[in-house]
C-alpha cells in the first residue's frame, strides 16, 4: 500500500451547468490525483456539488420548478456535472453531494458539538447579503451596500441569526499562517491572508438563515426555525466525505487532506472559516490549501452570474478532450490568472500538438515501418555519441526527476514544458540525424541506435503524458506496440529505461491530432 493521498476539489453550485472555470479546478485537480497514482500512492480524490442555498432556490423556481421542489432541480444539474466530468476523462474516487444523508448529519452533529461547546451564540444581524455570492458582509465592508467581491447591490437584511465565534481564534489563525509556509499556496495568496489578518479585527460568522426567508438548507438541529448558512453546510464535506463521523476509521486514514485545490475566489471561506472550524473541532489542518487563478475573457473573470461563460461541451465537441485539457493546464500557470480566447487554443493544437507531438510520433513510426519492416530492430552495442543523441538521452534520464519536482510544487505547466522539452529535442534530433541519408548510406549502426533512442523517448513521452491526456497517451502507446498496461505503470517503470525492446512491432494509426488551420 502506498502513502495516502487526499486531494479535494470545490464543490461546484448546481445553480447553472457547469462551465470554463470549474473544468479547469476539476482537470488540474485529476493530473495530479493521477501523477500521484503514478508515484504509487493511495490516493483517494473527492468531488462532488454545492446543493443548498438561496441562489439555488431561486434557481430552481427560475427553471419553472415549485418553491419546496429544489431537490428535482439540483438533481438535474448533478447530472450535467457528472456527465461533463466522465467527458472530460475525471477520474475522482468519490463524489459528495451537500444533500447527501451522511452528509446532513454531519453538519447537524458538528452544530450541535459546538453548540455545546459554546462557540455558537444567537443575535440580530444588521448588515447585508450577496446571493450570488452567498456571503454576509457587514455595514463598514459594504460601501455604499455594493458587493465588495463582485460589485453587485447588496441585500440589507436584519434578523436574528446564529454565530460562530470566529474572532476568538483570529491569533491563533496568524500563527499558524505563519508558522506554517506550506498551509496556503501559492505565497501571493498566503501574505493576502496574513494580510487581511494582520490589518482586521475578524467579525464572527453567520451561520444561520431563518426559514421564513430560506427553506433549501439543512435544518439547525437545536432551533427548527433555522437553516445553516450554506458556506458553514459545503465546507464541512471536506470531512463528511471521508468519513467524519460516521466512519471513523476511514477518516482518521485520510485526514488531514494532502491539498485542498480551490479558485482563489474562495481563498477566505478556506484560509479563514475552514481552520477554524477544525480547530474549534479538535482536529488537524489540511496540509496545503492551493488557490489557483482565474480565466478571464475580455478582462473580467469567467463566471455563471457573469453571464460571459464559454461552454466547456461545445469547445471538448469541437477541439477534442485533450486539446481541451492539453490548453488548460498548458497556457495558464498554476496559479496566476490567464486570458481565454479560442484562438489561443486551436494554437496549441496545431502547434504543439499536431507539429509537436503528433508529427514526432507519425515521423517515427514511418521510419521503423519503411527502415526496418515495422518491427523494432535490435539494439546495437555502442550508444549515439552524437549530440543530439547525447541530448535526447539526459533528457530522458533526468525527465522523471524533474517531473516530481514540479509537480511537488503542483506546477502544472512547468510539467507539460518539462515534457515538451522531450518532445522537442527527439524532432530536432531526427533533423539533425538525417536518417534518410544514414539509410542510404547503409549506416545500419547508426540508424538503429537512432531508432532505438527515439522510442525510447517517445514511450517516456506517452507515460509522461498520461495525468494530463490520458487517451493521446493510451492511443501513443498502442501504435509504439508497447504490450504492458499503461495505466498500470509506476514511478519506477518510467525511471527504468528500457521501453524500447527488439521485435516490438509498431502499430502506425492515423494522426494523434490533425491539423486544425492548414499551413
Ligand atoms: O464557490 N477561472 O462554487 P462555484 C478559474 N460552492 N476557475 C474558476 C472560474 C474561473 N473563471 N470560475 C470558477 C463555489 N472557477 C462554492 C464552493 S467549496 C466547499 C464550495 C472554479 O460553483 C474555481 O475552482 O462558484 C472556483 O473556486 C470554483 O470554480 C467556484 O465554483
Amino acid at each position: 500500500m502506498g502513502k495516502k493521498f487526499y486531494i479535494t476539489t470545490p464543490l461546484y453550485y448546481v445553480n447553472a451547468e457547469p462551465h470554463i472555470g470549474h473544468s479547469y479546478t476539476q482537470i488540474a485537480t485529476d493530473a495530479i490525483a493521477r501523477f500521484h497514482r503514478f508515484l504509487g500512492d493511495n490516493v483517494y480524490f473527492m468531488t462532488g456539488t454545492d446543493e443548498h442555498g438561496e441562489k439555488i432556490e431561486k434557481a430552481s423556481i427560475e427553471a419553472g420548478h415549485k418553491k419546496g421542489d429544489e431537490k428535482a432541480f439540483v438533481d438535474e444539474i448533478y447530472e450535467r456535472f457528472k456527465e461533463l466530468w466522465d467527458n472530460l476523462d475525471v477520474d475522482y474516487d468519490y463524489f459528495i453531494r451537500t444533500t447527501d444523508k451522511k452528509h446532513k448529519e454531519a453538519v447537524k452533529y458538528i452544530l450541535k458539538k459546538l453548540n455545546k461547546k459554546g462557540d455558537i451564540y444567537k443575535k440580530k444581524y444588521r448588515g447585508y447579503f450577496c446571493t450570488p455570492c452567498e456571503m454576509f458582509w457587514s455595514d463598514f465592508q459594504a460601501e455604499g451596500g455594493i458587493c465588495p467581491d463582485c460589485k453587485r447591490e447588496l441585500e440589507r437584511i436584519e434578523e436574528d441569526n446564529y454565530f460562530f465565534k470566529i474572532s476568538e481564534y483570529q491569533e491563533w489563525l496568524t500563527e499558524y499562517i505563519e508558522s506554517h509556509p506550506d498551509f496556503i499556496k501559492p505565497d501571493s495568496r498566503r501574505n493576502e491572508i496574513l494580510g487581511l489578518l494582520n490589518n482586521n479585527k475578524l467579525i464572527d460568522l453567520c451561520i444561520s438563515r431563518p426559514k421564513n426567508r430560506l427553506r433549501w438548507g439543512i435544518e439547525v438541529p437545536f432551533d427548527k426555525d433555522y437553516v445553516v448558512y450554506v458556506w458553514f453546510d459545503a465546507l464541512i464535506n471536506y470531512i463528511s466525505g471521508p468519513g467524519y463521523p460516521h466512519d471513523m476509521k476511514k477518516f482518521k486514514r485520510l485526514w488531514p487532506a494532502d491539498f485542498h485545490i480551490i479558485g482563489k475566489d474562495i481563498l477566505r471561506h478556506h484560509a479563514i472559516y475552514w481552520p477554524i472550524m477544525l480547530k474549534a473541532l479538535g482536529l488537524d489542518m489540511p496540509k496545503t490549501i492551493f488557490a489557483h487563478g482565474w480565466w478571464v475573457f475580455k478582462g473580467e473573470k469567467m463566471s455563471k452570474s457573469k453571464g460571459n461563460i464559454v461552454d466547456p461541451y461545445y469547445l471538448v465537441g469541437t477541439y477534442g478532450r485533450d486539446t481541451f485539457r492539453y490548453f488548460l493546464l498548458r497556457d495558464m500557470p498554476f496559479g496566476l490568472d490567464g486570458s481565454f480566447t479560442e484562438d489561443s487554443i486551436v494554437r496549441r493544437h496545431d502547434s504543439d500538438l499536431a507539429n509537436d507531438l503528433g508529427n514526432l510520433l507519425n515521423r517515427t513510426l514511418t521510419m521503423v515501418e519503411k527502415y526496418f519492416d515495422g518491427t523494432i530492430p535490435p539494439k546495437p552495442g555502442p550508444a549515439d555519441v552524437s549530440e543530439g543523441g547525447r541530448r535526447l538521452s539526459g533528457i530522458i534520464k533526468t525527465l522523471p526527476d524533474r517531473l516530481k519536482d514540479d509537480m511537488s510544487g503542483l506546477d502544472l505547466n512547468g510539467a507539460l514544458s518539462s515534457i515538451w522539452e522531450l518532445v522537442n529535442a527527439a524532432n530536432k534530433y531526427i533533423e539533425d540525424s538525417k536518417p534518410w541519408a544514414l539509410f542510404k548510406e547503409k549506416e545500419e549502426v547508426r540508424l538503429k541506435q537512432f531508432i532505438h533512442n527515439l522510442i525510447e523517448g517517445l514511450g517516456l513521452a506517452a507515460i509522461t503524458i498520461l495525468p494530463f491526456m490520458p487517451s493521446t497517451a493510451r492511443a501513443m502507446w498502442r501504435q509504439l506496440g508497447f504490450k504492458e498496461d499503461i495505466d498500470k505503470l509506476d514511478f519506477k517503470a518510467i525511471k527504468r529505461s528500457g521501453l524500447s525492446k527488439p521485435g516490438i512491432k509498431v502499430k502506425k494509426s492515423k494522426p494523434l491530432f490533425p491539423r486544425i488551420k492548414s499551413g
